[in-house]
């Protein structure tokens, strides 16, 4: 499958809601993957992320292909470390973690990737990852090590968004961390996308629809989300596809 950052951009001109869903191979079983992907399918999922901060190593490629033998859905590398990469898998965002001054996370995982990526036909796609204090230690804090950025100084979030395009990343990733107090805030959000003019991607801590179109609203050309699902799947019968939607006469 190619084209997934031009499907990015051209779904982002129509308005079209792009919702990533989540799946963290730490948290779910393989044998669980059928059902929950049969849930996906009817929702108004656009992407399925892969990945997790701390996931076992070779246990990503079983779940693509158990993912991929029941939708056609992107699938796309969100990898917490290196030993996530997988090839089977549709396209990898390629983080830098902006937000922190960790090398580490900056360039030194991404050059460990490199002999990974070699021979795949991964469609890689730059992103700056940006992580933003959201009232509780999430693991990308505690994993990377990193001081997330303030919810306060918006100035200093559209600033480092923009430096990450001028490095030429191609998305930017607004990131409160996997089951997050607080969402990002849709004023952060929407100053940050008037700042840019790359797609911007944003997640943790979006638990109901009202999360969800206000990330829409203010700017998000994807939402991801992980948490709400794995912790009651019938969040998916509030984000039915508008056609598989009942309606009273
Ligand atoms: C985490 O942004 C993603 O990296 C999704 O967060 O699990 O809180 O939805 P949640």
């Amino acid at each position: 499958m190619k084209g997934l950052y031009k499907n990015i951009i051209i779904n982002s001109e129509i308005d079209k809601t792009q919702l990533a869903v989540l799946i963290d191979p730490d948290k779910m079983k393989l044998k669980n993957v059928s059902t929950f992907i049969e849930k996906v399918k009817r929702s108004i999922a656009t992407h399925i992320l892969i990945g997790g901060s701390e996931v076992k190593e070779n246990i990503v490629d079983a779940f693509i292909t158990e993912i991929k033998s029941h939708t056609n859905l992107p699938v796309i590398l969100f990898p917490g470390d290196i030993n996530q990469i997988a090839r089977n898998a549709d396209g990898i965002l390629f983080l830098s973690l902006i937000s922190g001054r960790n090398p580490e996370y900056l360039i030194g995982k991404q050059i460990e990737a490199v002999p990974k990526l070699a021979n795949t036909s991964l469609e890689i796609i730059p992103t700056g990852y940006i992580l933003i204090e959201n009232g509780k230690k999430t693991s990308v804090e505690r994993v990377s090590e990193t001081i997330p950025m303030s919810r306060s100084n918006i100035d200093l979030i559209c600033d480092t968004a923009k430096a990450g395009e001028f490095l030429g990343m191609k998305l930017i990733y607004l990131e409160a961390g996997s089951g997050a107090t607080h969402p990002i805030e849709p004023t952060i959000i929407s100053k940050v996308k008037s700042t840019l003019n790359i797609p911007l991607i944003v997640g943790g801590g979006i638990r109901t629809k009202m999360d969800l179109d206000k990330a829409i609203i203010a700017g998000a050309d994807l939402v991801v989300i992980g948490t709400a699902f794995e912790e009651d799947e019938t969040f998916f019968e509030e984000l039915l596809k508008p056609e598989l939607k009942i309606t009273a006469n």
